[in-house]
């Protein structure tokens, strides 16, 4: 079977617009969201990552203000910040970019963000809230991976997903909505990781596979079952010097190989990092609305 690909940017591109006209009624009623971005240091992918982040704000109407601190900004200097974004009723949203650097405790900046404005769902408050099924806000990438599977019309419930990966970002976050017993979800959950024995045993019985072990080739195409969804979670980038930018991106599985045996596939670029900055839009908007007396 040859795989049709997952137009992640194109899914991207519908979401925002519809949340480009919710901005725009929002305006009518005086309402400007707010996103207030912090990156440490200069990491040239969270670089790359928040300016888009930032731009893709700027193209649906929503307000947002950019903090690039430096690599030796310290850890009382950054929940200052917070601190002040949290108290400031323009920003309905706070995202830190992650990673931070080394000396800097990252669960303690993540704790001093307002749960009302922690749009990447990363505060104790909202996993605990999504993990017992209460509304959240909730984590961008596992919400666009979910939200890829739904609009490309993959039947989730009684399905075997198979996640490889247990970060709190993406592999704990995803398994644990997609076994919600709701509507996009109801699915029977396997969480695979660096502690598991015989990857491919598990991967081999998956209806759906979520890749995000942050390494290239971790799933190759024999173990994939015949007519498998794939999503490719990964963002690795390897030196290529025939590149402009010297490198190329590629995901966490064989996609070459792959595609000629799933059903259905995420490309890398163009498939879950559309998504990712496509929901944490969406969760600011949420955020004004509720800041707001909107539901
Ligand atoms: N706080 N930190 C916080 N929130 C997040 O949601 C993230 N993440 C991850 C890293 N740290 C974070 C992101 O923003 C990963 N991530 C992210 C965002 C966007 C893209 C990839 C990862 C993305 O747009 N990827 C493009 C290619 C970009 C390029 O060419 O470099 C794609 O098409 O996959």
């Amino acid at each position: 079977m040859a795989a049709r690909i997952i137009d992640g940017k194109q899914i991207a591109a519908d979401i925002r617009e519809e949340l480009k006209s919710e901005v725009s009624a929002l305006k009518e009623k005086g309402i400007v969201p707010g996103l207030g971005v912090i990156l440490v240091g200069e990491d040239p992918a969270s670089k790359s990552y928040v300016s888009a982040k930032e731009k893709a704000c700027g193209d649906i109407g929503i307000f947002s203000d950019d903090n690039r601190l430096p690599a030796e900004t310290t850890q009382e200097e950054l929940l200052e910040l917070v601190g002040k974004m949290n108290r400031d009723p323009k920003i309905n949203g706070i995202l830190v970019q992650l990673p931070l650097p080394k000396h800097i405790d990252e669960s303690a900046v993540l704790l001093a963000i307002d749960p009302d404005k922690d749009v990447d769902g990363f505060h104790p408050m909202n996993v605990g809230k999504m993990m017992v099924g209460e509304k959240a806000f909730l984590p961008c990438t596992p919400h666009g991976v979910v939200q890829l599977l739904k609009r490309s019309g993959v039947e989730t419930s009684g399905a075997h997903v198979v996640v490889i990966g247990r970060s709190n970002i993406v592999g704990k976050p995803v398994a644990n909505m997609l076994l919600q017993k709701k509507e996009g979800a109801n699915a029977t959950v396997t969480l695979c990781h660096t502690g598991t024995k015989n990857l491919a045993h598990f991967t081999k019985q998956a209806d759906i596979i979520i890749a995000a072990s942050g390494w290239p080739n971790t799933v190759t195409a024999d173990m994939v079952k015949e007519g498998a969804v794939v999503i490719d979670v990964g963002v690795n980038r390897i030196e290529d010097t025939t590149r402009e930018r010297g490198f190329r991106l590629v995901g966490d599985v064989d996609f070459e190989g792959i595609k000629e045996k799933a059903s259905l596939i995420t490309p890398v670029p163009g498939g879950v990092g559309p998504m990712t900055i496509t929901m944490l839009l969406f969760n600011t908007v949420e955020s004004a609305k509720r800041a707001n007396g909107i539901d």
